[in-house]
């Protein structure tokens, strides 16, 4: 017999029977949630950890306005998931040697943009609603080479024209992207209530707050006649920078079993996460917002010291241990870690080009922190793949190498860890073009948004290869490309890998 789907009633009656230790229900009443927070991107990871903090808020303060919207970005199977449970979900932690289990009940709402835009916009203008928060991916973001906002892709150009549009009266029809929803969200809020508001980028961008107050400008700049509602915007909405941190793999079957398991219920909205959480939040607020630091957040003038180093140390770590173990044939970044070829190419990332970079934020020990991030990613309990964190090479190692490449250049130093980790991501993108890829008896392909181009780029000779890639002006700033010293070190390192 099948266990009956998680929901609701499905819960309270579940609750009335003795629970293993190892669960516990929502930290809140649900039902008694209004929805004061929209987030933007409702995957996976959002759900392990911004929500699971709202949530850890509400119940500190007993406050019940910070229910959750959440809106999916591309496929309504969140929805499918999440709205026949009530916004019911779990949170499975894995760790080393424990597993436990935890019900969210703070996902009040679920949207899906492509039929409910309408909704999205109500909640976005909406007075009630004080805090927005996103998780759309680095490549979610739309930027052009040199950062801005590209306002020639045509889902951005076609969502501007519907912000227009806004300005003399409402338009219902589907936003095509995150900024575009945002922005058009905001047009609405100016024309109603006029309310403040704060919007949280919870992505992994460099001062990913101010890069999104910067991407809202670009489209307004390209609205004509909003001129009200940047000047609006400047005035009244914050874009506070964060910098977000747990590891949440994607759920597998066995996940699916264990919580069937533990539960007696079926969870199609499951999520996994590692134990550790961390949230470093900006603190500049237009309004109200829930009490995150009385769930585990840190509150802060300057997060920019934390945001690099982790972005450094464990983004750009955990890139290379992907790139170069899926390479070897390892399916997840514990056997990759676990490799001792491999240990030591990332702990002389970060030892050699990383930590000389660094700032230590409030005085934090960062020998002990790359430490940490090593050892959680040894955790087998996640089952985090390769394959998973190889995904969005030229979205995501700008942000999290191409930075320290160029502050040792700028140093005076020439970077060979670092160059390694370049010349790894360089070998996945040519072995996956090629259809060569095979990871646990499967054979990889290339995804990345800017694969057709990566895959010319990388192609040819080793010395071809890196100069292909180091031209992509969208992905490579010029200081970088233009030193013979990274180059050279890049092409030595591709030719080593070869072997
Ligand atoms: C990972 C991140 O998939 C990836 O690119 O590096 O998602 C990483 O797991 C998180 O940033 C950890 O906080």
């Amino acid at each position: 017999m099948t266990n009956p789907r998680l929901s609701l009633p499905a819960w309270r009656e579940r609750a009335a029977h003795p629970l293993p230790d190892a669960v516990r229900g929502p930290a809140v009443d649900p039902a008694a949630l209004t929805v004061g927070q929209v987030h933007l991107g409702l995957g996976a990871f959002t759900r392990a950890h911004q929500v699971v903090c709202t949530e850890d808020a509400a119940a500190a303060t007993g406050e019940t306005g910070w229910g959750v919207l959440g809106v999916t970005q591309r496929s309504p199977r969140v929805a499918e998931q999440l709205v026949p449970q009530d916004g019911l979900y779990g949170v499975l932690t894995a760790g080393a040697d424990a597993t436990s289990l935890r019900l969210v009940g703070s996902v009040r709402d679920v949207a899906f943009p492509g039929r409910d835009t309408a909704r999205v916009l109500a909640a976005l203008a909406a007075p009630t609603t004080h805090v927005v928060t996103l998780t759309v991916t680095e490549k979610g973001y739309r930027r052009a080479a040199g950062g801005g906002l590209d306002v020639t892709a045509d889902e951005v150009a076609a969502d501007l024209a519907d912000a227009a549009r806004e300005l003399s009266a409402p338009v219902d029809g589907p936003a095509r992207t995150p900024v575009g929803m945002l922005v058009r969200g905001l047009v609405r809020r100016h024309a109603s209530s006029g309310a403040p508001l704060t919007v949280v980028c919870c992505d992994n961008l460099t001062d990913n707050g101010t890069v999104l107050a910067g991407l809202v400008a670009d489209a307004l700049a390209a609205v004509p006649g909003s001129d009200a509602v940047r000047a609006w915007v400047e005035q009244d909405v914050r874009f506070p920078s964060t910098m977000v941190d747990r590891i949440v793999p994607a759920t597998t079957d066995a996940h699916h079993a264990e919580v069937e398991r533990l539960l007696g219920l079926r969870d199609e909205g499951l999520v996994v996460g590692e134990p550790f959480f961390q949230w470093v939040v900006e603190d500049d607020f237009a309004g109200p917002r829930p009490a995150w630091e009385r769930a585990g957040a840190t509150l802060t003038g300057d997060v920019a010291p934390y945001e690099r180093a982790k972005l450094r140390v464990l983004n750009a770590t955990h890139s290379t241990l992907a790139y170069l173990g899926a390479l070897r044939g390892h399916a997840t970044i514990a056997e990759a870690v676990a490799d001792p070829d491999l240990a030591a190419v990332a702990r002389a990332l970060i030892d050699e080009d990383v930590l000389p970079t660094l700032v230590a934020p409030d005085g934090a020990d960062l020998a002990a922190y790359r430490d940490e991030v090593l050892h959680r990613f040894a955790n087998p309990a996640t089952g985090h793949t390769t394959v998973q964190v190889a995904m969005d090479g030229s979205q995501k190692l700008p942000v999290r190498l191409l930075g320290t490449v160029a502050d040792r250049l700028a140093a005076g130093a020439v970077p060979h860890a670092a160059a390694t980790a370049f010349a790894a991501w360089v070998a996945y993108v040519r072995a996956a073009a090629a259809g060569d890829l095979v990871v646990a008896g499967r054979t990889v392909a290339l995804d990345d948004p800017l694969a057709p181009v990566l895959a010319r780029a990388a192609a040819g000779s080793p010395q071809e290869a890196v100069d292909g890639v180091l031209a992509l002006r969208q992905v490579v700033p010029a200081d970088v490309a233009a030193s013979p010293g990274f180059r050279a070190a890049a092409v030595a390192a591709l030719r080593t890998l070869r072997r």
